[in-house]
């Protein structure tokens, strides 16, 4: 494939990024859709209990952002979080174990799906209240501004929190401070079933970030290598400046809001969600690597067994995992009062 057919961001990532990370990133979007279709049967078990919401779909923005981290940098996810987590590096098998609700649980069974949490990962959540962990991620920068640490945040969130208060003072005081956190709103258009159009003076969700003087970008999130470029040109600014960013990546969840909510029900259509599955960031990502010659279908279905096989294994791990003991029960309950980047062990 010549690079001169290529959009700028692809020819420019791909002669940036090494084959093995291309390659890892590919691995990862399968791992993270097989994972999150077995979750699917898992709760249609009844394995999994509570509020279960899926990912599948917006891969590309988990992976192409999570890409850029070192690997002491934070993320502070919503509650549509099982891939970030894995990416994030905690271990399939403890992620499964904690949408089963069993002890071997990155939360050790007390979180369930919307409250992953691993902290040697700098995965610090998983979060239910819509928005809520917002001002979490401008703590941390805050933090890692205050100890002189050149760690970054990155936020995640979806399209319907950024009409929460805590959303516009968390943006004013990043950029009052210049604090080194990069918001991303994952913007599948729909919180629940209400369309951005219904809910949002505005649709062009980066354009908030003009009333505080930030840096914003809009990105197609189902281009994994589009999300990469453009965080990792944020993340660099919020490490080596303190400032923050504020991205719209536009992607879609092909599946209904949580595991209790149909696939479009009356707000959307079959034809919607088909058309958008046409624009499968996982195919289209494997179609690019295919023609630059990076990787051969084979190759590509060697990574997709072993994505199976980890999922297989998680499962297996989870079921093994026991039931937290009743003795537990307040055991980890509340946070010890210092943070994950204090020179003390917990
Ligand atoms: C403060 C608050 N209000 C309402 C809810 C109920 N609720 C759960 S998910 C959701 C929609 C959020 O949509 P969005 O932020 O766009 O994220 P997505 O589910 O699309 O990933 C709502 C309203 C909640 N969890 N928290």
């Amino acid at each position: 494939m010549s690079t001169s057919s290529l959009p700028d961001h692809v020819a420019r990532q791909l002669a940036a990024t090494p084959k093995a990370q291309l390659l890892e990133m590919l691995y990862q979007m399968l791992l993270g859709r097989r994972f999150e279709e077995r979750t699917a049967e898992m709760y249609a078990m009844q394995k999994i209990g509570g509020f279960c919401h899926l990912y599948i779909g917006q891969e590309a923005v988990a992976i192409g952002a999570i890409s850029t981290l070192r690997p002491d940098d934070l993320i502070v996810t919503a509650y549509r979080e099982h891939v970030h987590a894995i990416v994030k590096g905690c271990e399939p098998g403890p992620v499964m174990a904690e949408l089963f609700g069993r002890e071997g649980g990155v939360s050790k069974g007390k979180g369930g799906s919307m409250h992953l949490f691993d902290r040697r990962r700098g995965m610090l959540g998983g979060h239910g209240i819509v928005g809520g962990h917002i001002p979490l991620a401008t703590g941390t920068a805050f933090a890692a501004k205050y100890l002189k640490r050149d760690y970054v945040t990155l936020c995640f969130f979806g399209e319907a929190a950024v009409n929460i208060g805590a959303f516009h003072e968390s943006l004013n005081m990043a950029a009052l401070w210049k604090l080194p956190v990069v918001y991303i709103v994952e913007n599948n258009r729909f919180g629940m079933g209400t369309a951005i159009e219904r809910s949002s003076a505005i649709y062009d969700v980066a354009q908030r970030a003009c009333a505080y003087d930030m840096a914003s970008e809009t990105v197609d999130g189902m281009d994994v290598l589009a999300v990469r470029d453009v965080v990792g040109r944020a993340v660099d600014l919020a490490r080596r400046e303190g400032a923050p960013t504020l991205i719209e990546a536009r992607c879609y969840r092909f599946m209904g809001h949580s595991m209790s909510d149909p696939v479009h029900g009356h707000y959307r259509t079959k034809e919607e969600v088909q058309e958008q599955k046409e624009q499968d960031p996982i195919r289209s990502y494997m179609n690019l690597l295919i023609g630059a010659g990076l990787v051969d279908r084979q190759a590509v279905e060697a990574l997709d067994q072993k994505a199976r096989a980890v999922t297989d294994e998680a499962i297996r791990f989870a079921e093994a995992s026991p039931e937290p003991s009743p003795d537990s029960i307040f055991q980890d309950v509340y946070s010890v009062p210092y943070g994950p980047y204090t020179t003390r062990e917990q």
